[in-house]
């Protein structure tokens, strides 16, 4: 069959094609090679790795130990890359994706600079169009989605924006190589993007203020050098730490601990915390007692906790107490690893600005200017506004493509109220579309290799299967949808998580403060999601309807 080959070709044809070279789309592709599939990648940006060629901002890293951030199909790539820190910084986790596509002769099959703007399925021979900026098309038979949970930034809706005459980026559209040293910078956002790049550029900067709304909790995350000794004993216990993390919910290192708080002494209590919170990682929002995420009483305990901490590492009381969330406790939100976040505001070139109290008027050609209420105004004169404010997450990169499927649905219509999925990963009306990484699926709260190679582990099966039986359609049953909709939402209740006003519930901000909670993650765990998905290669798909590609009206060649 003809590839997509860029501009030469206005239409092509393909078996698989898959949105995204990031870390999920990378993964993919290989796997359908090794099984001998017609697959191609297709990628808005210039480059692979998706999150990570992304995100260039300073201090940019992730929160999974390094170890665990990476593939663990190929020995000879475990034994190969060596990372350098415990917690690697966007640079590296890129070089890393980078040195996977070389390594596995990647890059031919991917089309980079390749925005998909619409996709519309034709019931006729069941196959789907693809357009992309510019107008160019391709036709597949199978779409699969990889474009990530966190991949369309959204700027805030305040008045003036882009009259400023400096910079004015979010952190994910960071100019690459861009130096903030001398400059006057404001930071709206204390989100985990906010918590680095904030930490990251305070001694440099001649003055910054950080924009808060709502105070987000952060936890040390403990980064250090790996030593070669240290990488050797790592690479050793490779298997036993891949094991390991299938069992834990969310695929990190860190597993909720199967004792109560209840079931020890205050003193017992208080010197663990000590511990998790001097420790590295997630552990003290992961690997703590189980009721600390699921009871309120134990996490206003484990929430004061850190509050004193709080108190503690910041000179100014009032500072400190705007630093301590008032509308969630600990762990109800994604919590941000922090290496020096607090002791910024002991700097005097950082001010907090508490945007509930004195809320952004406008911005302005030189700046930000703050309502102080009652008519009167602070304007901060700026030479760098950075919006570290958060994503469209979860289902903004698939609301962004113009998606039509049976009888002219649109799916952003289907999903007006909220996003349905059978399994997290198709969504009925939709044949032949594949969601990998998007909502209710186990790979969109986990630590995110973990996750999605389970995911793409059953696509890969799911396509040996569809080879063999030669189905030519493939869709989630509506009432399976339900199931998995109601399924989801009883898993999640169990958490506090699920109350509060964050991007796992939906509450990014393009819907209203007040609006209905969506049900975008599935939190019952990475060990009972690939259960479920097990179950239904073991059952021949119960959930799904197939077709043989012989009753397609008029398939193609
Ligand atoms: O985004 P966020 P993020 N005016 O949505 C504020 C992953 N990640 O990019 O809480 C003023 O968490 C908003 O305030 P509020 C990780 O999964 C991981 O930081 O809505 N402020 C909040 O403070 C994470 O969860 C890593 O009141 C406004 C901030 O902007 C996810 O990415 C590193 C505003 C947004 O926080 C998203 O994190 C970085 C407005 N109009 C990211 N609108 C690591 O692995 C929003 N805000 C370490």
């Amino acid at each position: 069959m003809a590839q997509v080959s860029g501009e030469t070709e206005r239409t092509s044809e393909v078996d698989y094609l898959i949105i995204g070279a990031g870390v999920c789309g990378l993964y993919q592709l290989h796997q359908l090679l090794e099984i001998g599939a017609d697959v191609r990648v297709v990628d808005a940006n210039a480059g692979l790795g998706g999150t990570w060629y992304k995100n260039r901002y300073p201090g940019c890293r992730f929160d999974s130990e390094s170890y665990t951030y990476q593939y663990s199909f190929s020995q000879e790539l475990l034994d190969e890359w060596d990372w350098k820190e415990k917690f690697a910084a966007q640079p590296e986790t890129l070089s890393y994706l980078e040195y996977v596509a070389d390594k596995f002769d990647l890059r031919p099959h991917i089309t980079f600079n390749a925005r998909v703007v619409r996709a519309e399925w034709s019931e006729d021979d069941w196959r789907w169009t693809l357009t992309f900026e510019g107008g160019r098309t391709t036709r597949a038979k199978f779409v699969l989605g990889a474009m990530g949970l966190l991949s369309v930034p959204t700027y805030p809706r305040i008045a003036g924006r882009g009259a400023f005459r400096g910079l004015e980026t979010h952190t994910f559209d960071w100019p690459e190589g861009y130096d903030v040293t001398g400059k006057r910078v404001a930071v709206i956002g204390t989100g985990s993007s906010g918590v680095q790049v904030i930490t990251d550029i305070a001694d440099g900067v001649e003055s910054m203020y950080v924009l808060q709304r709502d105070a987000n909790w952060c936890a040390p995350l403990g980064n250090a050098p790996i030593s070669t000794e240290e990488m050797r004993e790592l690479r050793e216990k490779y298997d036993e730490i891949f094991a390991w993390c299938r069992e834990t919910p969310a695929g990190f290192i860190h597993r909720p601990d199967r004792t109560l708080s209840t079931d020890v002494t205050r003193e017992e209590r208080l010197r663990h915390w000590e511990e998790l919170y001097n420790g590295q990682g997630a552990g003290l929002y992961m690997g703590n007692y189980r009721d600390c995420i699921m009871e309120p009483e134990p996490n206003r305990e484990l929430s004061e906790f850190v509050a004193e901490k709080i108190r503690e590492r910041v000179s100014a009381p009032g500072v400190a107490d705007l630093l301590i969330p008032k509308d969630h406790g600990f762990g109800m939100k994604r919590v941000a690893g922090e290496s020096g976040f607090y002791e910024v505001f002991n700097k005097s070139n950082v001010e907090l600005v508490d945007l509930m109290d004195h809320p952004i008027h406008e911005v302005t050609e030189t700046g930000i200017r703050i309502d102080l209420g009652s008519g009167e105004f602070r304007d901060l004169e700026l030479d760098v506004i950075v919006y570290a404010t958060g994503f469209d997450a979860v289902t903004g990169p698939l609301d962004r493509i113009e998606i039509i499927g049976v009888d002219d649905v649109r799916l952003k219509d289907q999903w007006k109220d909220g996003p349905e999925t059978c399994l997290g990963i198709q969504v009925s009306s939709f044949p032949n579309l594949f969601v990998l990484v998007g909502p209710q699926s186990g790979s969109a709260s986990a630590n995110f290799p973990r996750g999605i190679e389970d995911v793409v582990n059953w696509m890969t099966q799911t396509a040996l299967y569809i080879e063999k039986h030669e189905i030519g359609r493939f869709e989630g049953r509506r009432d399976a949808e339900i199931e998995w909709v109601a399924h989801v939402r009883e898993m999640n209740s169990k958490l506090l998580m699920s109350q509060t006003r964050s991007w796992f519930n939906g509450h990014n901000i393009n819907l209203d403060r007040d609006d209905n909670p969506r049900v975008m993650v599935y939190l019952g765990g990475a060990p009972r999601y690939r259960r479920r998905l097990a179950e239904e290669i073991e059952n021949d798909y119960p959930s799904f309807l197939l077709s043989h590609s012989s009753v397609s009206a008029a398939p193609s060649t």
